[in-house]
This record gives structure tokens, C-alpha cells and sequence, in this order.
């Protein structure tokens, strides 16, 4: 029945002149259509077989044409990039940096000294305000000293005049009574205060030396106009 049906679809499509009826398909004659109308018929069935293995065959080749396209999309990215890569190695000259820090390396070598954990340069002859010492330590490759423990102190006892101050980097100039280490930003967390102090004598003392006008090193908070040693510290080697 299904190819009964399907024959009179065709023959109302591809405009077979004939009349072709369920009851001349089912009697097997051509009586009405003739051999012409058969041979259209075949022609159509023909055809439509070569549409369907076109289909077929397209859709047989579609995936692989697109995972073939993906792969040269794929290989031109690589290529690409590749490119890219070298293109940006030769227009990368020596880092500018290697050649600064090597010459702040050679100035750490030049003016600080190892004493215990740290590199230290303490100055004992020229006296400075403390925002001149901050800008000289800086300029020498490091910053004012930040002692962090008792052992940091011990460590250049010895190096330091008697009856003298230096200029270590704690300060509360931007709140007063909140010390700071100007060096890392932080709140400093490492004091070793003489007797009485920190006592902002005079509301006016904000910025703190390390002493030795009572033997061993201690802190005071001082006048930050006032001239005195001081000691750098530096992180670098
Ligand atoms: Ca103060
Ligand atoms: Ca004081």
C-alpha cells in the first residue's frame, strides 16, 4: 500500500499525464498509463535514489569537513602564535631592570655592612633632622632602621658612640601615640623604651632615636628637627 501511495504522489508531482489509480496498480496492468507513464515513474524512482545517496553521502562528509576545518583553524593558531612569541623575544632587549639593580647592589655592597641578621650603615659623624636621615638612608639604597628584636640591637651595640642618638624609623607624627615603622607602613611591634618614655614632652615629640646616654641602646621620642646620627638598614644583598 505504502508504494501504491508513494507512486501516486510522484506521478501528481512530476505532472504524469496519466491517471493513475489504486485499483489499476493493484490489477499490475498499465492499461490507463501505458509504458510511457511506467518509464516516468522510473525515471523519478531513479532520480530520487541519486538525491538520497547525495544526501547521504553530504552527510557522511559533514563532520569530518568540519573537524577538518577546526584542525587548520587550530594549526593557524599555533602558527600564530609562535609568531607572536618570537616576535616579542626579539623586540625584548636586557631588562632595564638588571642594570638598576645591579647598581643599587653595588651601592649595598659599598656602604652597608653584615651585623647579625641584617646590613647596617650607621652614621656616626654627620648629623641630620629625621626626615633628612629617612631621605639619606634612602639615598644610600636602603631605609632607616627598623629593629624588629633585641638581637637587633645587640648587633650594633658595638658600632654606636657613646652618649650619642641615632634616628631609627619609628615615629607617630601622624597620630600621636600610634607608632609607626615608616619602613614597612605597618604599626611597629618592637620597643626597647629608656625610663619615662615615650613621654611626647612638649606635645612636640614624634619622631624616635636609639640612645646611649645610659649605657645600653634605648628608645626615646624626640623633636624630629633635631639633629642626630642615624642608622640605615637595608633589605636587599
Ligand atoms: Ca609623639
Ligand atoms: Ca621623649
Amino acid at each position: 500500500m505504502e508504494y501504491t501511495v508513494f507512486l501516486l504522489l510522484l506521478s501528481i508531482s512530476f505532472g504524469c499525464s496519466c491517471s493513475i489509480s489504486t485499483s489499476f496498480l493493484e490489477d499490475e496492468q498499465l492499461s490507463q498509463c501505458g509504458q510511457y507513464c511506467f518509464s516516468a515513474v522510473q525515471t523519478c524512482l531513479s532520480q530520487l535514489e541519486n538525491t538520497l545517496k547525495r544526501v547521504e553521502l553530504c552527510e557522511a562528509a559533514g563532520p569530518s569537513d568540519i573537524l577538518g576545518r577546526i584542525a587548520q583553524l587550530e594549526e593557524i593558531g599555533r602558527n600564530t602564535q609562535a609568531e607572536l612569541l618570537q616576535l616579542k623575544q626579539q623586540m625584548s632587549p636586557t631588562p632595564p631592570g638588571n642594570t638598576l639593580s645591579t647598581e643599587i647592589g653595588e651601592k649595598i655592597k659599598r656602604n652597608f655592612q653584615k651585623l647579625g641578621s641584617k646590613l647596617f650603615y650607621i652614621e656616626s659623624t654627620d648629623r641630620k633632622t629625621w626626615h633628612g636621615a629617612l631621605q639619606r638612608c634612602y639615598d644610600l639604597g636602603g631605609h632607616l632602621a627598623s629593629f624588629q628584636s633585641q638581637e637587633d640591637i645587640d648587633a650594633i651595640d658595638g658600632k654606636l658612640k657613646e652618649y650619642s642618638g641615632y634616628w631609627i624609623d619609628v615615629t607617630d607624627q601622624y597620630k600621636e601615640g600610634a607608632f609607626v615603622s615608616v619602613s614597612t607602613g605597618l604599626n611597629a611591634t618592637f620597643f626597647k623604651w629608656g625610663p619615662d618614655e615615650p613621654n611626647n614632652a612638649g606635645d612636640g615629640e614624634h619622631c624616635v632615636e636609639l640612645h646611649t646616654f645610659e649605657g645600653a641602646p634605648v628608645m626615646n621620642d624626640i623633636l624630629c628637627s633635631h639633629r642626630k646620627f642615624f642608622i640605615c638598614e637595608s633589605s636587599l644583598i
